[in-house]
């Protein structure tokens, strides 16, 4: 089944934000930001933006009937700065006129004076001056510190990931407006819609059921609007609400780049042991995450960082503390991966380490230590189904993975100037909000009795498909075709108390909550059914639009048994409500069952270095991915490509840079470099790992949002062994992305390279 919103995405018809119609007397909104990282606010002078022609009004927390509160784990940041600013770009007020052309002119008006505070951008500089976020937490398993003597080896050291831009096509955005009695309705681009009502509520000095969000579609989240839609949303709700007028605010570019958080940077300490035959014995890791400057989710993060720490490895003597530690920048957020990636980092440095002091390819140490059914990881899960192994095995034969072994070092012995590398990057990922709680979803359907199918979940569109797989769980469940169903929007009034669409785990939640629903309406039907057709309920099913007895079609068709049931005063509307049956997590001692699965696979990358460029080129990955039973092949198979190259990208290109100021230097796209069509890499194939699935993925489907991104940590490895193959003096170093600057520096390390003068120079 196609995507259902290809022809609207091609045509130009599908609703975003932006296209939603304006109605009469809307007003356009542009934020007032810091223009400096940390500092006392000794005045703010308005009057000349003010004068302005169509500014009707500049709103700051002094206006807030609520409180000036939007922290959703932690209540550590105001909607609109007050004496204080942590971070360049933090809002401190809101500019409301006719256009935001005018509103723009207004913001270049305003005059600030401020006090400058010292500065911190760096996570080991925080932490040294205990600034947190939260108390570090400690993931442990056996005991690290009574078996380093009986390693062979025992290699530490330090692994750095920058963070990473989301770059969702679809900046933030939101309009709302005020409907009867002051209630106020917000459309917004958002992944949490009921985050956004909660906080809306708070700030706005109402209750929830005073404010309606609803979500069409997003042009892109990618985590980044999983938290950080909120802000805008909540700025436009109360601008409606105190002037009584619609008001929209659509962020642009250079605006959303400086003004939200982004994927955590971290620093790391590793310290990794093994024994004789390269099976890793320990593991022990200091993690420090740049948090920015408010918690955010910052906390959730770091515990999925500590979740993936050992990756798909079985490592039976793990310590791994991480500290979310607070620096003056942008709040960070989610991002794809959730920490996941920046865990698994290290501990791949770890390997890539071990392996070049042992003189040995990476890929004999991570294939020793793959899981295994039975194995436990650090927090006490058992694995179960462990596809590790499999996922492995099968990239390898698939893909030929010695020929390709060959292949490489024969290109690498023929050419000078140029040198492959290769790199298999194993991915275990668990697929459940780390936060138990988190882990439910409704959804709502109705039946109209003309047989067609109205069905809202808690689900957000944001480009991953989600509609097209509700639809499907949908028209499965009746035996109907797809035209008979209609998605609709995301909204809080028709589906409460959601959480967030993230953590891959959209399509399970909602699905099921779907699932639930359909089925109970189906048994209702199958009951009007066995009346209508003297049978029995459990011998009816719906096929093809068709009453089936006993797998043998009847003359009873859909819109027919809808309208008998409609007729017979049965219900043909359902709510469905799921809950993650299984899954529990005890933080008191950090140990328990938090995921309903885990999604494996292996990827076999090879890069080409121009080793006088220091430019690469990705040449294939090769993925055998395990999807379970995918109820979408095409839609996984988009998850899995751009997964992999926004990983790839990470790890490579996309260089975040912040002055020591605080000043966010990559702020536009001429900076801040992203994967283009020619960066992506010149083959990517997937094969599907032939699994069984899982009863807790929906239709047997396994979540396959975020698993892919991590992928593209081969990047890293696979550009390094081909740097080391050029340049044997080389010291690998961990300080993600490899950039083609960094890569050129790297291929001419410990080289002499100065310019020689007189004879031979040439030559030299
Ligand atoms: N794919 C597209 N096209 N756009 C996105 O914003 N977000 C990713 C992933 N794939 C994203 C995407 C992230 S971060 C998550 S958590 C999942 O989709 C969320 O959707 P799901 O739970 O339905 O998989
Ligand atoms: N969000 C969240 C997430 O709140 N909890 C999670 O575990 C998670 N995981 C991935 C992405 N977003
Ligand atoms: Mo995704 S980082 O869970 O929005």
């Amino acid at each position: 089944m196609k995507n259902i919103d290809s022809h609207g995405h091609v045509t130009g018809r599908s609703i975003y934000l932006d296209d939603i119609p304006t109605q009469r007397g809307t007003l356009y909104s542009v934020v007032f930001d810091a223009p400096v990282a940390h500092a006392k606010i000794n005045h703010v002078d308005y009057s000349d933006a003010l004068q302005v022609p169509g500014i009707e009004r500049i709103i700051t927390h002094e206006d807030i009937p609520g409180e000036n509160q939007i922290g959703g784990i932690i209540p550590d940041e105001p909607l609109f700065a007050e004496d204080e600013i942590h971070f360049w770009g933090q809002p401190i007020a809101l500019i409301v006129g006719t256009s935001e052309h005018v509103c723009r002119k207004a913001r270049s008006l305003i005059k600030i004076e401020t006090e400058a505070l010292p500065v911190i951008t760096d996570p080991r500089e925080a932490f040294a001056k205990n600034q947190l976020i939260c108390p570090p937490r400690t993931f442990k398993m056996g005991e690290p510190d009574a078996v380093w003597d009986a390693c062979t080896h025992v290699f530490e050291g330090r692994a750095d990931s920058n963070g990473q831009e989301h770059l969702y096509i679809e900046t933030q955005g939101a309009y709302a407006w005020e409907m009867e009695n002051g209630n106020i309705k917000i459309a917004t681009s958002t992944q949490g819609p009921t985050a956004v009502q909660r906080t809306a509520a708070k700030v706005l000095g109402l209750s929830m059921h005073n404010i309606e969000v609803d979500v069409t579609r997003l042009g892109g989240g990618f985590g980044g609007k999983e938290d950080q839609a909120t802000p805008w949303a909540v700025m436009v709700a109360l601008a409606a609400k105190l002037m009584h007028r619609p008001v929209k605010i659509s962020v642009n570019r250079m605006d959303d780049m400086r003004m939200t958080g982004k994927r955590h940077p971290y620093s790391s300490d590793y310290k990794i042991g093994l024994d004789e035959e390269g099976h890793i014995l320990a593991y022990e890791a200091m993690i420090y995450q740049n948090s920015g400057a408010a918690a955010d989710l910052s906390p959730a993060v770091m515990e999925r960082t500590l979740f993936h720490c050992t990756n798909s490895y079985y490592v039976p003597n793990v310590k791994a503390t991480a500290a979310c530690c607070r620096t003056n920048l942008p709040p960070n957020t989610a991002f794809r991966g959730f920490g996941g990636p920046q865990g698994m980092f290290v501990m791949e440095s770890a390997i890539a380490h071990a392996a070049h002091e042992m003189g040995i390819p990476a890929r004999k140490i991570q294939y020793k230590n793959l899981l295994k059914d039975g194995d436990e990881f650090s927090y006490g899960q058992i694995a179960e189904h462990a596809n590790a192994v499999k996922a492995w095995d099968d990239a390898s034969r698939t893909y030929k993975l010695s020929a390709i072994e060959n292949e490489v070092r024969t290109f690498n012995e023929e050419h000078h100037t140029e040198k492959k590398g290769l790199a298999i990057q194993p991915v275990c990922f668990g697929i459940s909000f780390t936060n138990t709680q988190m882990n439910n979803a409704r959804a709502l359907v109705h039946v109209y009795h003309d047989g067609s199918i109205h069905v809202s979940t808690g689900a957000v569109e944001m480009g991953q498909g989600v509609n097209t797989k509700m639809l499907q769980v949908a028209m499965n469940t009746f035996g109907v075709s797809a035209n008979r169903v209609r998605l609709d929007t995301t909204n809080t009034t028709r589906v409460a108390n959601t959480s967030p669409t993230a953590a891959s785990a959209g399509a399970d939640l909602n699905g099921k909550a779907l699932e639930i629903a359909c089925t109970a309406i189906l048994g209702r039907l199958q009951k009007v059914a066995a009346e209508k057709l003297n049978s029995a309920p459990e011998r009816i099913t719906l096929k093809k639009e068709t009453v089936y007895i006993d797998d043998a079609p009847t003359e009873l068709h859909w819109e027919e048994l809808v309208m008998t049931a409609f007729s017979h005063r049965v219900s043909l509307s359902e709510k469905g409500h799921y809950a993650t049956p299984e899954i529990h997590f005890d933080k008191s001692r950090e140990k328990g069952h938090p995921f309903a699965y885990h999604v494996y696979g292996t990827a076999i990358i090879v890069v080409k270095v121009d080793c006088l460029r220091g430019r690469y080129v990705f040449e294939d990955v090769n993925i055998v991915h395990d999807f379970g039973k995918s109820m979408n092949t095409i839609v996984d198979l988009g998850q899995i490509e751009g997964g992999v190259v926004q990983g790839i990208g990470w790890m490579t290109l996309e260089e975040l840079s912040f002055t020591k100021e605080g000043r966010l230097l990559s702020n536009a796209l001429s900076t801040y470099k992203i994967p283009d069509i020619y960066a992506v890499p010149e083959v990517i194939d997937v094969k599907h790992l032939e699994t069984a699935g899982h009863e807790l993925a929906i239709r047997k489907s396994k979540a396959v949002g975020e698993p892919p991104l991590m992928y593209g940590l081969g990047a890293y490895f696979a550009i390094q062994n081909a740097v080391k193959a050029f340049n044997p003096g080389y010291l690998p170093k961990f300080d993600a992305p490899f950039t083609p600057e960094k890569v050129l520096l790297s291929l001419y390390e410990g080289k002499e390279i100065g310019v020689k003068s007189g004879k031979g120079a040439l030559e030299s």
